[in-house]
């Protein structure tokens, strides 16, 4: 652990005093030093544009860009023209809201969507409704924090053109069976989007087995840097589907009358991309290797079992979102404090958590409140620092009583 520990530099500091203890890695996760130097040395020794230039640097950058796409797609076992950087899972779904979307929705079709969604998959394609006059249908989710599955059946239909469904749920850390429902979604020919953003840093994704149509996540949450992501979609779809943005790097050609749109994956990258970026998550999807993503799970699911066990033993502790399968994921209301104060009186003894609606608040309204207090666990935290966190729970509740 201490190996592992060491790799992030960020965690080796004290806050308001005491030592930082990190919790907040649903929000984005920390970069280990190996992600930091990538960074570094592509800004001090190859910085250049890539596709583009004749030129030493130029070529060294392509090559690493490239590179990274490939490792990222063997990662999620796609192949490189269904893998497309995107800026992070909100350009994801709006790219495909807005192409696929535009082509293929019509007046009268539904859209699925889960009751458990981030706004980033859920906004976008109340837009499409929108734009076409067609519904969105939700699908409900029980008390536990799982989608009624029963439900999700019966919604189905000829009619259901679209299936929004995250693979893990941001705010409650259900792990939806999305192998399943993809396989029901089948039997209407619905096409399925799933939001990977908080399942990839935790477990194996696999594409081809989940047989998902579109798969998108975010590299801030899988140890990488902000403003890079992935849209993983099937080849024959991206082939049908219009450009996104039209720019460089999407042209064959350009003239005066018109254009020629590139092959994939270019033909969704237009302009200057991240490039600095990309080759950064190309790196930390290399440290998730190294690590063993099977041993991730594991030191993460003991981390979740000995957390929920210690919190469960504090007065008036609610967890929302129990669900047999869950992420390392932990909401929690304490009765009769608001969970702004309550995140407040952790941070000064140095602990990060979130507070809020966590970008849900369908969710928060469907369980009747504004919003919880959320402790999310990566890789380099320990049983430790959550008895650290247990006790200055316990005093920020003494504080506020
Ligand atoms: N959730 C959280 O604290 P972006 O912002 O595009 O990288 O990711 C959006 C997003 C989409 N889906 C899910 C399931 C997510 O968890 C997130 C980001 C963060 O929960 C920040 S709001």
């Amino acid at each position: 652990m201490e190996k592992i520990r060491e790799q992030f530099p960020i965690l080796h500091q004290k806050v308001n005093t005491k030592d930082l203890v990190y919790f907040d890695n649903a929000a984005t996760g920390q970069k280990p030093q190996r992600v930091i130097d990538k960074i570094a040395t592509y800004y001090s020794k190859y910085n250049s544009n890539i596709h583009r230039g004749a030129h030493y640097l130029a070529n060294v950058a392509t090559a690493e860009y490239e590179q990274a796409r490939g490792k990222i797609a063997k990662h999620i076992n796609a192949s490189i023209r269904e893998t497309n950087f995107v800026r992070g899972t909100t350009e994801a779904v709006n790219l495909v809201a807005n192409s696929w979307g535009n082509e293929n929705i019509q007046k009268g079709d539904e859209l699925l969507i889960s009751g458990l969604e981030h706004h980033s998959n859920m906004v976008p394609w109340q837009m499409l409704a929108e734009r076409k006059s067609a519904s969105i249908k939700i699908i409900p989710v029980l008390e536990d924090g799982t989608l009624d599955q029963e439900a999700f059946e019966k919604l189905l239909s000829p009619k259901t053109k679209l299936l929004a469904v995250n693979h893990v749920s941001n705010a409650l850390g259900t792990i939806n069976p999305i192998k399943e429902m993809i396989q029901r979604a089948r039997t209407f020919g619905t096409i399925v989007f799933v939001d990977g953003a908080q399942a990839i840093p935790h477990m194996v994704v696999d594409v081809k087995d989940l047989d998902a149509d579109f798969y998108a996540f975010s590299g801030h949450k899988v140890y990488g840097p902000t403003g890079i992501g992935i849209l993983y979609g099937k080849e024959s779809l991206l082939q049908a589907m219009s450009p996104y943005h039209g720019g460089g790097e999407m042209i064959k050609e350009v003239r005066y009358e018109g254009f020629t749109i590139n092959d994939l994956p270019y033909k969704f990258e237009a302009g200057t991309p991240n490039i600095c970026g990309a080759i950064a998550l190309g790196e930390a999807i290399d440290f998730v290797n190294d690590l063993g993503i099977e041993n991730i799970a594991k030191i993460e699911e003991e981390l979740l079992q000995y957390a929920t066990m210690k919190m469960l033993e504090i007065q008036g502790m609610k967890i929302y979102g129990t669900a047999p399968q869950k992420a390392s994921v932990i909401s929690f209301l304490v009765e009769g404090v608001h969970p702004f104060d309550l995140g407040v009186l952790l941070d000064k003894q140095g602990i990060a958590i979130r507070t809020g609606h966590h970008c849900c608040q369908p969710l928060m309204h469907h369980f009747n409140i504004e919003g919880t207090c959320r402790v999310s666990f990566a890789v380099y935290n320990t049983k430790q620092e959550i008895d650290v966190f247990i006790n200055a729970l316990r005093k920020a509740l003494m504080m506020l009583s």
